[in-house]
């Protein structure tokens, strides 16, 4: 089974002709439970569940029309992108799945409010955005479900960037990944806090698929994560449905931690901290003894995302000044303007 097949699945019967132009946005998201791991690659199809937070005013907008060239046209924050960059050869090779004819090409206008120097991945809001508006542009009127598995396609976690809110991320189990696919949990939390800390820009050296490829294949601890992420998945719902911060950061920190534990014992080995981070988790861990309800996740790279309620956000702000704070449920009013492209 190819994406391809995946693709042609969903959109039986549905139509061709585009409508003049679409447009749509989609939130990033930060795993508190970490996907690491596929068993199928070319479906991007995880060996485990994970959960995350969709993160409000902070995600791509992506503007589709069909285009007038003989190449896709593809414009970034406001500047057209060389077709060879590897953001665009990555984009003209999803819309491949989707031409309704060998010479359609498309205009693709992306502007992200994620900052992508603040270590919040776009590639998963970017992908999800990029599905619903591809919906529009086609007027496919697709399930939420089929959409997080067509932006799946593009990137694993942009299947939990179509909704906003905790989202859970199902593994499934069928070879063809129809059954895997991610939904919105029903719990809000308000108060909610999380916390972009910057520790370092520069790209990663080696990127999560290439990274979690190599965990599967030569980290002998590998094993024991899906039964560990079963736990966490299990401990975190409890948390979420009694809006407690100390267990919801708790098991965050933890899994978070855990994946980390396998990527260092892959080999060769992934560290993705540097010297900046781990200062930055043992002032996390100081002022947690002193009584700040605080606690951290951190993804294939070397930032911090904080995790914490509103009644602890003047001390974060204090203690990291130049924390990036999103409230993941509050009005786009208690949310900060989102960076500018
Ligand atoms: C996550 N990460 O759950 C985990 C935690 C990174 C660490 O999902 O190969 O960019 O496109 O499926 O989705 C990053 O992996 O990888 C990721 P592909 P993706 O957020």
């Amino acid at each position: 089974m190819t994406p391809r097949d995946v693709v042609a699945r969903i959109l039986a019967g549905r139509g061709s002709t585009p409508r003049a132009v679409a447009n749509a946005y989609a939130p990033a998201n930060i795993a508190l439970v970490k996907y690491w791991g596929k068993r199928d690659e070319a479906l991007n199809l995880p060996v485990t569940n994970s959960l995350s937070i969709s993160l409000g005013p902070l995600g791509s907008h992506v503007e589709l029309a069909r285009g007038a060239g003989a190449a896709d046209a593809i414009w970034l924050n406001g500047e057209p992108i060389p077709a060879e960059s590897s953001f665009a050869r990555r984009a003209s090779a999803f819309l491949d799945w989707f031409r309704p004819a060998p010479d359609f090409t498309f205009d693709l206008r992306a502007r992200n409010t994620v900052p992508t120097a603040a270590g919040f991945a776009s590639s998963a809001s970017g992908f999800a955005a990029l599905v619903k508006a591809l919906n529009a542009l086609f007027g496919w009127d697709l399930p939420p479900r089929e959409q997080s598995i067509l932006a799946r396609l593009g990137s694993g976690s942009a299947a939990r960037s179509l909704a906003d809110g905790f989202v859970e991320w199902h593994a499934g189990a069928a070879p063809d990944g129809m059954d895997s696919f991610a939904a919105p949990l029903e719990a809000t939390w308000p108060e909610l806090r999380v916390g972009a800390l910057v520790l370092c820009a520069a790209e990663k050296p080696v990127g999560s698929r290439e990274g979690m490829r190599r965990s599967v294949a030569t980290c002998e601890f590998y094993r024991e994560w899906p039964a560990r992420v079963a736990r966490d998945l299990a401990e975190l719902k409890t948390a979420i449905a009694a809006r407690d911060i100390a267990a919801l950061g708790t098991v965050a920190e933890g899994n978070a931690l855990a994946m980390h534990a396998l990527m260092a014992a892959t080999r060769p080995p992934l560290v993705y901290a540097l010297p900046e981070t781990m200062t930055a988790l043992h002032a996390i861990w100081a002022a947690r003894r002193d009584g700040l309800p605080l606690w951290f996740t951190m993804d294939a790279g070397p930032n911090v995302k904080l995790i914490f309620t509103r009644a602890a956000e003047s001390q974060v702000r204090a203690l990291f000044p130049a924390v990036q704070v999103v409230a993941p449920f509050a009005s786009p009013a208690e949310n900060p303007p989102p960076a500018h492209s």
